[in-house]
């Protein structure tokens, strides 16, 4: 008996293995990744019934509000300035090369006309307008890539076996083996996402719900990865798991931080070869929250955006546009600051790879073919040593072309500048070989 249950471990782990050998991603899918890599800032945004409260995405956790009180919001939802063709071209305007929408986020509720479920825009609403439809076509129009958040939990169902968040959600039994349901449930949507809006991106959210060690629990996400990829093969997936990517996944997911930087405590995972996201607030929370107000400057967020570039990853921006289907002006401001910094110096950022020298106090650096860009944020000196490997033939300033001396050494060169470089990037272009 021992034997046997032995050997069917054995069977699952090879199993569970070669499924993990067998995603080749598509010729497509390699093509998505590099343009995504390359697109370096897109607009992350939290948007749901949860705005209504104006206390953020995770209110009704917060609350401890029955789930039958929360959904009157439901009723209420009505953002009639809520204008794609506005918010696209904003995002447009401040350089993003695509969005990614809660279309679903934790308390299930469903931002597009789901055929799965009555508790979503278009039924439950007296605004009864698709959103997803209206900024996927936006999108495919103005140019913009068009990627999706998904929730793995659902606060709302009762067949979602209930994990770490949501325990406080009253009024909902949680069933024995209505995973099996559930799965089929989110397939459903997932495969109905992808056939009606032609989505380029998949971004997963929650597995963190039910720890794997302290809950042994099978989310069965290869399956589910496999699905999306037979329905469009270069639909990217990207998981929040806070973990080094699973089989399937096509790109990898940082939260607040950097890769290879831990400051908000979510990202001890190593850094995969895989094109790199950073997902970031532009005040604290992602969904909309009245009292929310203190905002990251625009310089700030443009530094952040160079840094993110230079750790070879994008920066996915959030806003948590308001009830009435306006975005807060706050983060209009800072769209437009980005996005005329961007027309200036964009050509620094996109498309480039992580420079050669790590991050430093004085600032990052950035790659494009044999061009080294050197942002510098804050140097105290009129000099400054770059260790390089590589041979600098000319340097130069970005803004002006006007040369920089440097003086070569045998581990890299001397910038000498007349005075002390400032503003928010002072950029100089090295010409290597
Ligand atoms: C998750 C969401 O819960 C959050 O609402 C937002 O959408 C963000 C982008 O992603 O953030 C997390 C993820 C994990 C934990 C907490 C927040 N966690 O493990 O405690």
């Amino acid at each position: 008996m021992k034997k046997l249950i032995t050997l069917t471990l054995l069977l699952v782990v090879a199993t569970a293995s070669l499924a993990q050998q067998q995603y080749t991603p598509s010729e497509g899918n390699l093509k998505a990744r590099q343009e995504f890599a390359d697109s370096k800032l897109g607009i992350f945004l939290h948007w749901g019934i949860y705005s209504t409260f104006a206390q953020g995405e995770w209110y009704l956790h917060k609350s401890k509000l029955s789930h039958a009180e929360y959904k009157k919001a439901a009723d209420g939802f009505y953002p009639h300035r809520f204008d794609a063709k506005a918010w696209v071209k904003a995002f447009k305007d401040a350089g993003a090369k695509y969005i990614c929408l809660t279309s679903r986020h934790h308390d299930g509720f469903s931002m597009w006309n789901t055929a799965y479920s009555d508790y979503d825009i278009v039924d439950a609403t007296p605004f009864k307008r698709d959103v997803v439809k209206e900024l996927a076509k936006e999108c495919k129009h103005q140019g913009l890539k068009f990627h999706l958040y998904y929730s793995h939990i659902d606060w709302s169902r009762d067949d979602y076996p209930v994990g770490k968040a949501g325990r406080y959600v009253t009024e909902k039994e949680h069933i024995e083996g209505g995973w099996a349901n559930y799965y089929k449930f989110m397939n459903n949507q997932l495969a109905e996402l992808i056939t009606k809006y032609d989505v380029d991106a998949l971004w997963f959210d929650g597995v963190w719900d039910h720890r794997e060690d302290a809950t042994p629990f099978n989310w069965q996400l290869e399956e589910q990865y496999a699905m999306i990829h037979s329905i469009k093969p270069e639909c990217l997936i990207g998981n929040n798991h806070h973990l080094t990517p699973f089989a399937g996944e096509d790109f990898q997911i940082f939260e607040r931080d950097l890769p290879g930087e831990n400051k908000a405590g979510y990202s001890g995972q190593d850094v995969s070869r895989l094109p790199l996201e950073t997902c970031q607030t532009m005040n604290k929370g992602w969904g909309y929250e009245v009292d929310d107000i203190v905002y990251k400057s625009s310089e700030y967020l443009i530094r952040y955006l160079v840094s993110t570039s230079g750790k070879g990853a994008n920066l996915l921006l959030n806003i948590g546009p308001q009830p009435n289907g306006e975005l807060p002006a706050e983060s209009l401001v800072r769209l437009k600051e980005m996005g005329e910094w961007l027309r200036k110096y964009g050509d620094t950022v996109y498309a480039t790879t992580a420079g050669d020298i790590k991050a430093q106090e004085w600032g990052v650096t950035t790659r494009k073919g044999n061009r080294l860009f050197v942002h510098i944020f804050d140097l105290k000196a009129k000099e400054l040593h770059l260790s390089l490997s590589c041979k600098v033939e000319r340097a130069f300033t970005f803004d002006d072309k006007k040369a920089v001396e440097f003086v070569a050494g045998n581990d890299g060169v001397t910038l000498k500048f007349d005075t002390v470089p400032s503003g928010t990037d002072y950029i100089v272009e090295l010409i290597t070989k």
